[in-house]
């Protein structure tokens, strides 16, 4: 495949003024007519062809103003269409016909079929599956839609847009008109037909217009769209408050799907889901879920301004859109909910996602320069570390200097393609401020490490903090220059206060109250009138992404987790101390006894565990062990995976033990509530009795505990964590295999729930692991066709499985590499995106380093695989 570039970018020779379409859709295939209303950009060569992108396309007929074009002046492949002696100067319209068959479109892109339901995806390039065009997101248009197809098959017909004409025609079919005025890229268009059932409802914007809300689902399912209809009109009326943005058509719709290769899609007025971030109720939903749902429904809303209205002048610039509104889905969950325990879930999926991945050999910057498939670049880096710059900006900046440089963005950006550049410059122009060193966080890529020391002086009163920034060269090779690290910080006394000491810096950076800025490769602050030596809290609330080289005593770190004011670093005190803990210890050979954790570590978790002045949401947090693969990456090199797990079942059984009482007042205390309420405050509780239970099993060594909760649970959030227990600390007990076989029985009609049926087991630490996985391979509920099953068990199992996929022998290996080039033939975004597990294998021990090469290896080696799945092996191998 082509390797594309940013530094290649030119405008397109020929202006999109408008499209018209016409999609009749009928029993096996669909009939696609389109009119583009084109011009021939001033400048442009006279003689200049006009090149349209295509996939897997069958040109039907081609006419320009009306008149069929000769042969001589077009050719026509399935992957473009290149068309000659266009008019030199004016407007003129090209009709496109095309024959397409969503019925054997297995890679879910452009347009398919679900469960009977006719649907789009078109970002990114899906679009020129559907017909040839100038398939990029710089080439906006206004578009009419006309769908047509049979009224018992399809009696719901969706587009972009408002509703503008419906009616019927013969032979039992219907038509319905949609009118798109606002410029779009393709990768916005879309249209579903089908049989729905819709939860319908209406939200009055700020200025009093009426939309009307709809949330379309499978048949019988309208009412388990309730939580996402109203997780919908929280999100509109945030970004009113939070934004001063409106919506802007008179109709809102969402679709769930079956069938989806990601979370959702932002499509102008008409986006479309993954299903299973849409249908809920507690009996098949877990907390979990309900807060998956509130944050796509929000992230996808808020993608009208930050995607749709300003888009991407390329797909380079995909953080544009991708950054910035992850930054606005998190900060919507954190208006909604708790600030600190959202901010430490953000930071742990940025540990466990894209520090891996920037630290690795897919690593990349938060702005790419050139990628050769650009389903490939949906990263982690991209969204999250992207939105973490958005999050520096705002720091920098504080709350009224970064709404200043959103409001302008919207005001000069609005209907336009724009560029990181164009985005950075806003909050300049805004405040004044000069960001051209900040804005080499979007092209360095990589993880910055900062190094702190700290110098007590006792005579002078006087503690010295000494920062220093380093950033290697990685494997895409770009630059090493010092980045502008804002620094939130706090000195703690033994009271539990910040001190209000003067700081003096010497170096290279700002101090500006509780903000160290730092943008030199080194820094010194110096605090003078202390009265004794304080506690350094620094990187308060996760202020950059980075990794962070404290030398720190753990006596300090054990003070902090109890005094920090700020509640996000008494959490990283606590996650610190195990995580270094369990690295440690998973340096040591398989099998040395030596605890893993200290005594006074384990006493200062169970001290915030047991504190009940605290969240209970924020201490089933510190509860949460750090991951297997988060450990694996710390120790860096030689990993041995059973090494990890031992020493990580070893903490939790010494957890376990020395809290048992207070895991007992726990369990006691926070019974389950009479009614189930998905809020934030009883999730936490939840989530907390669970942890509860998680360590009191592992103490008493028997499960009777976790199947009297499966047995009695009234929701799901309880009966799945009882039998996840159940599954993954006692496979051979009594009762686990009968309550395995009881949520089969219960919940088999829900595909859904079914999901979680397989990941559970997927997940199940044990090297018999492989088998099991391989025997649900062929379970006849399992298909390669539905990409959240494949996620379910093969995702699950390369991904959330360290025992089961790196065992010794190779064969979780072979399974997952046989899968892989299976599904690769129907699916290659997904086969693509299991396969960045593989990346990781330079830090394992000699035996499995060498077969997770070699396993990539062969991968590489196969005929014919995807572009997708080939760059993803070839990177991952360099
Ligand atoms: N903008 C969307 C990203 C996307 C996607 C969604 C579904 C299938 C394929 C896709 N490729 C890219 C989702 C989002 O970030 O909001
Ligand atoms: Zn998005």
């Amino acid at each position: 495949g082509q390797t594309v570039k940013l530094a290649d970018y030119q405008p397109t020779d020929f202006i999109l003024r408008g499209v018209k379409m016409t999609l009749m859709l009928f029993e096996g295939y669909a009939d696609v007519s389109t009119r583009l209303t084109l011009e021939r950009r001033q400048g442009v060569l006279a003689d200049a062809p006009l090149n349209l992108d295509g996939d897997e396309l069958v040109l039907e007929s081609i006419a320009v103003d009306g008149l069929t074009l000769e042969p001589s002046r077009y050719e026509a492949t399935p992957e473009s269409l290149k068309v000659t002696g266009l008019p030199e100067v004016g407007p003129f319209e090209l009709a496109i016909e095309t024959r397409i068959v969503p019925e054997q479109n297995s890679k879910l892109m452009g347009l398919y079929r679900s469960n009977g339901i006719w649907c789009t995806q078109c970002e990114a390039e899906g679009f020129r599956r559907i017909t040839y065009f100038l398939d990029r997101p710089d080439v906006l248009a206004p578009y009419l839609v006309r769908i047509e197809a049979d009224k018992a098959a399809a009696p719901v017909l969706l587009s972009n847009g408002n509703p503008v004409d419906s009616g019927d025609l013969e032979g039992g079919r219907h038509y319905a008109v949609w009118d798109d005025p606002f410029n779009k890229p393709s990768y916005l268009f879309a249209v579903v037909a089908g049989d729905l059932d819709l939860l319908p409802d209406e939200f009055v914007t700020m200025s009093g217009r009426t939309v009307t809300l709809g949330i379309y689902t499978e048949k019988g399912r309208a009412a388990q769209a309730a939580y996402a209809m109203d997780a919908l009109k929280r999100s509109m009326a945030w970004d009113e408050r939070r934004f001063g943005r409106e919506y802007d058509l008179d109709v809102f719709n969402v679709v769930a799907i079956a069938d989806f290769n990601m979370g959702a899609m932002e499509n102008k007025g008409l986006n479309v889901f993954n299903h299973k971030y849409v249908l809920l109720d507690p009996d098949i939903a877990t907390d979990t879920d309900y807060a998956g749902v509130e944050t796509v429904i929000a992230h996808e809303y808020f993608h009208n301004w930050t995607g749709n209205r300003i888009t991407c002048r390329d797909w380079f610039q995909l953080c544009l859109k991708e950054g910035l509104t992850v930054y606005r889905d998190q900060e919507f969950s954190a208006d909604e909910r708790e600030r600190t325990v959202q901010r430490i879930g953000s930071v742990r999926r940025l540990k466990a996602h894209q520090f891996p991945e920037d630290q690795g050999p897919l690593q990349h910057p938060v702005r790419p320069s050139e990628y050769r498939e650009i389903n490939n670049f949906y990263t982690a880096t991209v969204y999250d570390k992207g939105a973490e710059l958005v999050r520096m900006i705002a720091t920098l900046l504080g709350e009224a200097g970064f709404r200043a440089g959103m409001d302008l963005y919207f005001d000069r950006h609005d209907g336009e393609a724009a560029t990181i550049e164009a985005f950075v410059a806003c909050f300049e122009d805004a405040t004044g401020t000069d960001l051209s060193q900040f804005a080499l966080w979007y092209s360095q890529a990589g993880t910055p490490t900062l190094t702190v020391t700290e110098q007590w002086d006792a005579d002078q009163r006087r503690h010295a903090v000494t920062l220093r920034q380093s950033l290697s060269k990685g494997a895409a090779g770009t630059g090493t220059e010092p980045m502008v690290l804002p620094l939130r910080f706090g000195l703690v006394g033994g009271n539990g206060e910040d001190s209000d000491a003067e700081g003096h810096v010497t170096g290279g950076a700002e101090l500006k109250d509780d903000l160290i800025v730092l943008n030199g490769t080194e820094a010194t602050v110096t605090f003078t009138g202390l009265a004794d030596r304080p506690y350094l809290s620094v990187l308060r609330d996760f202020s950059a992404p980075v990794t962070l080289a404290h030398e720190q005593s753990e006596a300090a770190r054990i003070a902090l987790a109890r005094l920090d004011p700020n509640l996000f670093n008494r959490w990283r005190a606590l996650d610190d101390l195990l995580a270094n803990g369990l690295t440690e210890a998973g340096r040591r050979p398989l099998g040395d006894a030596t605890p893993p954790l200290g005594a006074p570590v384990i006493e200062a978790l169970l001290a915030s565990a047991g504190d009940d002045s605290l969240d209970p949401a924020f201490r089933a947090q510190a509860l949460a062990m750090p991951g297997e693969a988060d450990i694996a990456r710390q120790i860096a090199e030689n990993v041995d995976p059973d090494r990890v797990h031992e020493v990580v079942e070893a903490a939790r059984l010494a957890i376990g033990t020395k809290g048992l009482a207070i895991f007992e007042r726990l369990r006691g205390s926070l019974a389950p509530d009479a009614a189930f309420s998905p809020d934030a405050a009883s999730a936490g509780r939840r989530a907390l009795a669970n942890a509860a239970l998680g360590y009191l099993s592992a103490a008493r060594g028997e499960p009777s505990d976790a199947l009297a909760q499966y047995e009695t649970a009234g929701n799901m959030t309880d009966r799945l964590g009882a039998l996840a227990i159940l599954v993954h600390r006692f496979p051979g007990a009594e009762g686990t295999e009968a309550a395995l076989g009881d949520f089969y029985r219960r919940f088999e009609a829900d595909d859904l729930v079914l999901d979680k049926w397989f990941a559970l087991q997927a997940a199940a630490p044990y090297h018999g692991a492989v088998e099991t996985v391989a025997r649900l391979a062929e379970h006849p509920r399992f298909t390669m066709r539905n990409p959240n099953r494949v996620r379910a068990l093969v995702g699950t199992f390369a991904a959330g499985n360290q025992v089961g996929f790196h065992r010794a022998d190779g064969a979780g290996y072979h399974f997952v590499a046989d899968k892989l080039a299976e599904l690769d033939r129907i699916n290659p975004q997904i086969a693509a995106r299991i396969a960045t597990t593989f990346r990781a294998w330079r830090s394992f021990e000699a035996s499995r380093r060498t077969k997770l090469a070699e396993t990539l290896r062969q991968l590489s080696e196969i005929k014919g695989l995807s572009k997708d799945l080939q760059d993803i092996v070839d990177r991952s191998l360099k």
